[in-house]
């Protein structure tokens, strides 16, 4: 049985959820290329208050914004009346639960968040996943984690109207603690891989250059587009389906330049993640760093998604003697993650500060990062 709904408002609680954001370590903009990415979760969640109610409305709080509630009638929910503010991403998961043939009667849900908004460590999916799995248990919807992913993912993409991948939703929903999952984004296959960086005396920073990005503006929807148009070029479904050992005769076919670079960025990054991967298997994480960094270059240069901020990060940390580093995450802004031996760390840190600040630019905060748990229920 599930919990049965309150009459009206309700002020009991049923019970708390909390789902992560994320780091991808390696395979950026290649999700939706039917590619290999390899994220893991954050300690920082987004915690979930929820109550069902019975009135088919859905009442919407954050710690975090400022304001009263938002109550929204589940019967009015519709890509077309979207807010364009965070309650899109709650709404759209009901909305797209609704549209999957799942009933859900109402609720209070009360959000509380550690994941730094707009800095690239999916913000959006640790609320979409918590909101859905809270829902699911309560509702019992008997939805696994890969069928909350999609159902997030499609609340994102057909609701919100940010044309995204399901690496992050997926993070969010399936991780584990101590370990990076290697995901095939095409089927969803996962694979927990073991990742204790601090006992091969190694540190992953992540730096968060505060300079917002959003999804749903128009350059990732570019990006996705013209790896469309290259898939359609090459006669294949999708990017992912370009061998590594082809790439050189497939870009031969490719006429237009722009579209040129971005099918060898998304077919040499696929091949950078089954790099990391080996190396990860085979305890050998130091040899990691330079593929980070080589992956950035073809962030920067080919697929045209960094940002000076960005770069600045990855320039002076490498100077500084770091293992390598790079942009994670959609780009434009957001934050990189910085691989390095544990004892120079608070030294490569330093350097990255001092970088930004002799260039009088904001400072960026810095972490450490340690792979956590996926979407749980806290009681
Ligand atoms: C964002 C998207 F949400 C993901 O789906 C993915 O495409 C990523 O950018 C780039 O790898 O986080």
């Amino acid at each position: 049985m599930g919990v049965r709904p309150r009459k009206g408002r309700s002020v009991m609680t049923d019970g708390v959820w909390a789902a992560p954001g994320r780091v991808n370590l390696i395979g950026e903009h290649t999700d939706y290329n039917d590619g290999f990415v390899m994220p893991f979760a954050l300690p920082h969640t987004t915690v979930a208050t929820v109550a069902l109610r019975d009135d088919g409305v859905l009442r919407l709080h954050s710690a975090d914004v400022p304001g009263d509630p938002v109550e929204l009638r589940l019967a009015d929910l519709d890509p077309g009346r979207r807010s364009g503010d965070w309650t899109d991403y709650s709404a759209g998961v009901v909305w797209a639960l609704a549209d999957a043939g799942h009933s859900v009667p109402g609720a209070d849900i009360h959000y509380e968040s550690t994941v730094p908004a707009g800095a690239g460590l999916s913000s959006s999916a640790a609320l979409e996943v918590v909101t859905a799995l809270a829902l699911s248990d309560l509702c019992e919807l008997g939805l696994d984690r890969p069928a909350l992913a999609r159902l997030c993912q499609r609340a994102e993409n057909s609701y919100v109207g940010a044309p995204t991948g399901i690496m992050d939703q997926t993070a969010s929903a399936c991780c584990e603690a101590g370990h990076a999952l290697h995901l095939d984004t095409r089927d969803l296959t996962r694979r927990q891989v073991p990742f204790d960086l601090a006992a091969h005396g190694l540190e992953l920073l992540v730096v968060d250059t505060r300079v917002k990005h959003s999804h749903s503006e128009g350059e990732y929807g570019k990006r996705r587009a013209g790896c469309e148009a290259g898939a359609a070029a090459l006669g294949v479904s999708a990017l992912r389906d370009v061998p590594y050992a082809a790439l050189d005769e497939a870009l031969g076919r490719v006429e237009d330049p722009e579209v040129r670079r971005l099918v060898r960025h998304v077919v040499t990054e696929n091949a950078r993640v089954e790099r990391v991967i080996g190396h990860a298997v085979a305890g050998d994480f130091r040899s990691i760093g330079p593929v980070l960094t080589e992956g950035h270059a073809s962030l920067r240069d080919d697929f045209a998604v960094s940002c000076d901020e960005l770069d600045l990060v990855v320039e002076a940390s490498v100077a500084a003697g770091a293992l390598g580093a790079r942009m994670t995450g959609g780009g434009f802004g957001g934050s990189a993650i910085v691989l390095t031996e544990a004892s120079r760390s608070s030294d490569v840190g330093k350097a990255v500060l001092d970088a930004f600040a002799d260039r009088s630019l904001l400072a960026p905060r810095l972490f450490t990062a340690v792979p956590a748990e996926g979407a749980r229920r806290l009681s």
